[in-house]
């Protein structure tokens, strides 16, 4: 799916108008007073200076949250319908303020504007409106239990949920996390990923202005060590989300555990395996959407098909038609339209695609074209693509979150299976071929949480999203993320006869 130009222009230059730390619907300064640097990945520039929240300031806002959660409090007492309207108000305001928002997006992150603009604004704005419907249809049963008893059960808010999220997606990772735990009457400490704060802050006035009580929703900026590990370690927090690498991931179960035995839901990362087999009905279609399903947004997002297998009948074929594709890519200027692809996050990120590339190169895979540095100012890099990869090469193991695809040559059904299992991942795969039997084989055996057949990354608010094995715990998305931010309570009641 290449995108068509944004239906309008961007503000090239949008003003930051919100830096501080979101506390009790309030802008304040981080206790300590220390602030950190935000990046224009497009020119390495600062952009703005944001208040960092520590330990401390944690604490603030949990305590703000816990109040707003409380039995009596405005929240609380608030019907479960007028939650879903607050959430269909918010909504709203990011449509008026869209092309601000998506503007300043592409400022923070580097993403092309016509990505802001489709995905991470209109996909955002999506979700915050599905879980506004959600609201007053969260419900419990009536259970025909032995005895003479009556017996229901009640799906209760969590509690206050501490919501930490990344870099690649800023505005879809927070209503991911932030609009079911609404819907379900919890309270929300959210830490943006510090390199890119901006557009969480925003949203903050946002919420103010929806209407949302104080203390609902609370924003800390700050780094993952100091902020973040507040989060994960804070005792009167119920439950963590998380969305990040799989290191940290596995840091946040064992800190929940260690703790008060949070519950936790975890994001993490992923090697998505694309397969294409021989009978594929349009080999120009699957070249296309295994092109789009790893460089979109620079190849940074965690269903990036980043393991393509093409049957050895087409793989010289689809290798030379990827390529063709790739080095046709215009990259540059995020914000110009005719761009395809904008920069890299910042300079670790920057940093660990190339050191993957070149240990591409040393394990001995062919480098079709890419592999360098693009122009000489911001994180941009060359959409690359190396054919002859082999299982045993860095690049075929490890998730680089950057524009480099991976193309491998498979026989069988039974070998590409076995390969499409060899992670230690489980997020997404994706399978092209024009028979069904065979595509719903390959849907049984790949261990994934989502199945693409003849498309790849088509993601939607209504269907569960998460991983088997290391890509995380628990799904978002869809009815199943009510799951995690509700509590399930069985009352029973004694009654003189079976009523
Ligand atoms: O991730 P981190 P980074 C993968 C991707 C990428 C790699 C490293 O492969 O190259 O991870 O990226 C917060 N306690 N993904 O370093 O550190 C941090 O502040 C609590 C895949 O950016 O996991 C940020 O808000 N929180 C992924 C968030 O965790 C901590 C998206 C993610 O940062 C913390 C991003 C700590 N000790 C990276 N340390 C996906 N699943 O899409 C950091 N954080």
């Amino acid at each position: 799916m290449a995108f068509p130009p944004a239906p309008f222009e961007p503000i090239t230059k949008p003003e930051v108008k919100f830096t501080k730390l979101f506390i009790n619907n309030e802008f304040v300064d981080a206790t300590s007073g220390e602030t950190f640097d935000v990046v224009n990945p497009s020119t390495e520039e600062k952009i703005a200076q944001v208040s960092e929240a520590e330990q401390v300031d944690v604490d603030k806002a949990v305590e703000a949250a816990r109040a707003a959660f409380e039995f009596g409090s405005e929240w609380q007492k608030m019907d479960a319908s007028a939650r879903g309207r607050l959430l269909y108000k918010l909504a709203d305001l990011m449509e008026r303020d869209i092309v601000y928002l998506a503007s300043l997006e592409t400022l923070d992150n580097g993403k092309t504007f016509k990505e802001s603009v489709y995905v991470d604004c209109f996909g955002g704005i999506n979700v915050v409106r599905y879980y506004a419907g959600w609201a007053d249809k969260i419900q419990g049963t009536t259970v025909p239990i032995d005895g003479n008893y009556f017996c229901y059960t009640r799906r209760e808010p969590v509690g206050v949920c501490g919501q930490i999220i990344p870099w690649n997606f800023p505005l879809p990772m927070m209503v991911w996390k932030i609009a079911p735990a609404l819907a379900c009457g919890c309270t929300v400490v959210i830490k943006p990923s510090e390199l890119t704060p901006l557009t969480a802050l925003y949203l903050g006035s946002l919420i103010k202005e929806a209407g949302f009580p104080p203390g609902v929703v609370n924003i800390v900026p700050g780094t993952g060590s100091k902020a973040g590990a507040a989060i994960a370690n804070h005792p009167d927090i119920d439950k963590v989300a998380f969305t990040g690498s799989t290191q940290i991931g596995k840091l946040i179960m064992r800190t929940a555990a260690d703790t008060n035995l949070k519950r936790i839901t975890l994001e993490l990362g992923g090697k998505n395996p694309i397969v294409v087999f021989d009978d594929v009905e349009n080999i120009d279609e699957a070249v296309v959407a295994s092109h789009e399903g790893l460089f979109f947004n620079a190849g940074q997002c965690c269903a990036a098909g980043s393991r393509t297998y093409v049957h050895e009948n087409i793989y010289d074929e689809f290798v030379k038609k990827s390529a063709e594709r790739a080095k046709k890519k215009p990259v540059g200027d995020p914000f110009d339209g005719k761009n395809d692809m904008g920069p890299q996050v910042d300079e670790k990120q920057f940093n660990k695609v190339l050191e993957l590339i070149e240990s591409g190169v040393k394990q001995g895979a062919k480098l079709e074209c890419g592999g360098k540095r693009h122009g000489d100012k911001g994180y941009f890099i060359q959409p690359t693509v190396f054919s002859n990869v082999s299982e045993d090469m860095r690049i075929c193991r490890e998730e680089i979150f950057g524009p480099v695809q991976q193309i491998c040559k498979f026989k069988t059904m039974d070998e590409v299976v076995k390969k499409s299992n060899d992670t230690v991942y489980g997020l997404v795969a994706g399978v092209f071929t024009g028979s069904m039997d065979r595509a719903l084989e390959y849907t049984r055996r790949v261990k994934a949480g989502t199945v693409w057949i003849n498309c790849f990354n088509w993601l939607t608010t209504q269907t569960p999203y998460g991983g088997f094995k290391q890509s995380g715990l628990g799904r978002e998305l869809g009815d199943e993320a009510l799951k995690n931010y509700t509590e399930v309570k069985t009352v029973t009641i004694k009654t003189s006869g079976k009523f």
